[in-house]
């Protein structure tokens, strides 16, 4: 069982995507183990995308991602993390998949509707940003 960390960013929230998002995520046989609304400040976008902060968009991603509230979840399953990004679909929506979630809902390259965790490593660290120990459950409990 793996657990991953989904975001709801700002435009996806602003068109009222995301039970639509989180829908689908549902669909392809993950459960929420941990949901919350939250409008992040610049330190927390700072430390989630840390990994970018040399690249020319990162004080515009930071900018966006705590522009507005977002949701935060995380879902768990058998590989759920290669799951998730696999139902996000490419960063930029240009070249996702039709039917994927950035591929059907994505403005553009920044404005991609929706984050996932790329690994085991990243995904716990992410959590661990967006939730306290007891606010993530877990299937394995019998839920
Ligand atoms: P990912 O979200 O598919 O994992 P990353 O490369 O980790 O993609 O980039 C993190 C986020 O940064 C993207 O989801 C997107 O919002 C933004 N981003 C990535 N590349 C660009 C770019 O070239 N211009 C503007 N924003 C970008
Ligand atoms: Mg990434």
């Amino acid at each position: 069982m793996e657990k991953t960390l989904v975001l709801i960013k700002p435009d996806a929230m602003r068109r009222r995507l995301a039970c639509t998002i989180l829908c689908r995520l549902e669909n392809i046989g993950l459960k929420i183990v941990a949901l919350k609304l939250l409008h992040i400040d610049k330190q927390l976008a700072q430390k989630h995308y840390a990994i970018h902060r040399e690249k020319p968009f990162f004080n515009d991603l930071v900018d966006y991602i705590s522009s507005a509230p977002i949701a935060a979840a995380v879902f768990e399953g058998e590989n759920a993390i290669e799951s998730v990004r696999e139902a996000m679909g490419a960063t930029d929506p240009k070249k996702a998949q039709a039917g994927s979630i950035r591929g059907d809902f994505g403005v553009d390259i920044e404005h991609n509707s929706v984050h996932g965790s790329d690994s085991i490593e990243t995904a716990k660290v992410e959590i661990r940003l967006f939730f306290n120990k007891g606010e993530v459950f877990s299937s394995q409990s019998g839920y």
